[in-house]
């Protein structure tokens, strides 16, 4: 028995000392040390007439809340929630630097500094769900950037549970209805060919509505709340995000990326779509007729077929869903 089974029990409500003492075979007094533990990693547990009771914090975000709903073998099972940070990227960099293990994972209420890619800033109002996850990958520096293919496809996975329908737009972008619902970055540190660890950054809209977001972005991107007209559990999405994208990666890991690729060829809205794609200041136009085994998207223009391997996509208007 450990602290953990009490705080499953504190994360679903209010328990007496002698209930838990029955229910786990304990003592009333092994309880209260189980409850002292949590105590003294911050929780707030109230000892009133109905007993036991945690106080809420962090809007049904706190680690207990979130490890009461992990079905994952690693991701998760080290997860530290912040109030506001700069970013989770670096909360998460600290972490990686300290020795932490696959699957840390880094909430934040709001972040102050949100990254996307290649400088360019990520709006992180509170109510939205904001984490990054500590990887030791163990695939080619070449096969990095699929890693970010795998979580889109996580993304779309856990929003489909949901009864919503995610495509992804190469090489990052969820998408609804043809609006960003979330953003995913990937950072990695590498030394010569070898990977030492890889951050991945997720930020979904989630319960704040678009117009929380400042123009142009605002008209732009989409939340869940908007889209459902409800407050989604956070801690529940997040929890199954982690066991899709968990499986993904370690199959990925143990048979490579085939299966990845297929789903992400399955969600994609980018395919069969005319697009622009904005690339090391160069753009090209053309439709898209495929992803690459290498991750790459080829696009068929009118001097031939392009294989892109970085960039932003625009697609166009009419098939952009
Ligand atoms: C991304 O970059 O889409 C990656 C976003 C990753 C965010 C997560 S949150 C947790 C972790 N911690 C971080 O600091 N970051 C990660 P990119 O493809 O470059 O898209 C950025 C562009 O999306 C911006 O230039 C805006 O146009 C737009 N944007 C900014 N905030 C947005 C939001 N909340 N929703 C939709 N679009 C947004």
């Amino acid at each position: 028995m450990s602290s953990k089974t009490i705080g499953d029990m504190l994360a679903k409500g209010a328990f007496s000392g002698q209930h838990a003492a029955n229910t786990l075979g304990i003592s009333r007094t092994a309880v209260f040390k189980h409850i002292q533990r949590l105590r003294a990693e911050g929780y707030n547990i109230e000892a009133g007439p109905r007993g036991y009771r945690l106080i809420p914090r962090f809007d049904g975000l706190l680690p207990l809340e979130i490890k009461s709903r992990l079905k994952t073998e690693r991701f998760g099972r080290e997860v530290l929630t912040i109030e506001l940070t700069s970013s989770t990227q670096n909360a998460v960099r600290a972490l990686a630097e300290s020795g932490a293990d696959e699957g840390a994972v880094v909430v934040a209420l709001e972040q102050g500094v949100g990254k996307g890619r290649m400088g360019r800033a990520w709006e992180s109002p509170k109510g939205g769900l904001w984490f990054s996850i500590l990887l030791r990958p163990t695939i080619a520096v070449t096969e990095l950037h699929k890693l970010s293919l795998l979580f889109g496809v996580a993304v779309a996975e856990s929003l489909g549970s949901m009864g919503l329908e995610a495509r992804l737009k190469w090489p990052n972008d969820v998408l609804i209805g043809g609006k960003k619902v979330c953003g995913i970055l990937l950072e990695s540190s590498a030394e010569s060919d070898r990977v030492s660890h890889v951050i991945a950054g997720i930020g979904i809209n989630a319960n704040f509505p678009s117009g929380a977001l400042s123009e142009p972005f605002a008209s732009r991107s989409t939340t869940l709340l908007s889209l459902l007209g409800r407050r989604v559990d956070r801690a529940g999405l997040l929890a199954d995000l982690l066991l899709s994208s968990e499986r993904l990666y370690y199959g990925a890991s143990r048979d490579g990326f085939g299966k990845v690729m297929d789903l992400w060829r399955s969600m994609s809205c980018t395919i069969g779509s005319e697009v622009t794609v904005s690339s090391f200041g160069r753009s090209i136009s053309g439709l898209a007729i495929g992803l690459s085994e290498d991750g790459s998207l080829l696009v068929q223009t009118s001097g031939g077929v392009e294989r892109v391997f970085a960039g932003d996509v625009a697609i166009a208007p009419s098939k952009g869903r």
